[in-house]
């Protein structure tokens, strides 16, 4: 007869990532579904700065803990720094051999057009993720009270076909929710990740187990890469600019003048916050170290060394007693 095999008493855990752009209400979301008290955004600065996680709650008989992540904005933290902040995180995760469950993107169904900062947090985030993780992504339109059914639907269904929007990832396997801001709805989007095996995020990959730099990896490239488009902008409105100002100097328009020569320097001031931006971008890196063995590891392979050596010393004599080498 088999030894009878106590059954593990080990609850399964899971984490999973909240992603979106600043407001989006990741915070919320994760309050209302964990019971969590994290600080809530009340004006239009952006709120949540650093990583942070809720408390574990469990459902389904899994142990789950949300993590909250900042997201890009126009007001406070740079893009550079964003990126650097999350590229941290996921990257330790992985050192250390813990796999995500999952990743929701939220996004406001109210939004009545894609502002740069939330087509870069989309464009972002797909790469980041990777196609072989859109399976586990759960892409969650919220705040559908603050507009009516139709205009949420005809929104929804444009997001759902525009190429620049969420088309792709979901043609890739990503998922989409709608979340109304109860904890039910918040449970039924977790609950469609605990069904997925956990996975490992591109950039994980790219910055771990390639030794990537940051902008190396095809998240910091599509920064650059809106960033460069960007430039492109400016510069065409430069040479208008220019063009304009040409005109004006024929006529001796000393008000227009001055109109164009303001619109210049708030163009090189932009400029010059790209550059800097493009910096930090070029310029980040990990922070995280090599993951260290767990001490009880250590002490018990030493001790099943020792107890392994006074064995054979008992047969073998002249073996050293010294097992401080261990
Ligand atoms: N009506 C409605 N308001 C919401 C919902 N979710 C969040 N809000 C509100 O939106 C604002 C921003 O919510 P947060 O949860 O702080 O958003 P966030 O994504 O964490 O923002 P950052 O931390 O700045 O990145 C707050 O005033 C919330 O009360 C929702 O589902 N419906
Ligand atoms: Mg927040």
């Amino acid at each position: 007869m088999l030894p009878f095999k106590k059954p593990s008493t080990k609850q399964p855990t899971a984490c999973i990532a909240v992603m979106g752009c600043t407001g989006a209400g990741k915070t919320t979301f994760i309050n209302v579904a964990s019971a969590s008290d994290l600080r809530v955004g009340v004006g239009l600065e952006s709120c949540t700065e650093t990583i942070q996680m809720s408390k574990p709650f469990e459902l389904d008989g899994v142990e789950v803990t949300l993590v909250d992540t900042p997201g890009f904005d126009d007001t406070n933290k740079s893009d550079g720094e964003i990126l650097n902040i999350v590229c941290d995180f996921l990257s330790s995760e992985h050192q250390h051999g813990r796999k995500l469950q999952g990743v929701i993107y939220l996004h406001r169904i109210s939004d009545n057009r894609m502002a740069g900062s939330a087509t870069r947090n989309l464009r972002f985030f797909a790469q980041l993720c990777g196609d072989e993780a859109l399976g586990n992504c759960a892409i969650t339109t919220n705040m559908w009270s603050l507009v009516s059914p139709q205009v949420g639907g005809e929104r929804e269904q444009e997001l759902k076909s525009k190429d620049n929007f969420f088309k792709p990832m979901l043609s890739q396997g990503a998922s989409l929710f709608r979340h109304d801001n109860t904890i039910e709805s918040a449970h039924k989007v977790i609950q469609h990740l605990l069904h997925k095996t956990p996975m490992v995020l591109a950039i994980q990959r790219e910055l771990v187990d390639e030794k990537k730099r940051v902008f190396e990896t095809k998240a910091g490239a599509a920064l650059l890469g809106e960033i460069a488009e960007l430039e492109k902008k400016h510069q065409e409105e430069l040479r208008k600019l220019n063009e304009e100002m040409a005109e004006v100097m024929e006529q001796h328009d000393e008000e227009a003048r001055l109109e164009i020569e303001e619109a210049k320097r708030e163009l090189f001031e932009q400029q010059k916050k790209l550059e800097e931006e493009k910096a930090k971008i070029r310029n980040a890196s990990i922070t995280t170290t090599e993951p260290q063995p767990l001490p009880q590891e250590g002490g018990r392979i030493a001790k099943i060394w020792r107890s392994f050596r006074r064995f054979f010393r008992r047969f073998v004599p002249c073996l050293p007693s010294d097992d401080s080498a261990v």
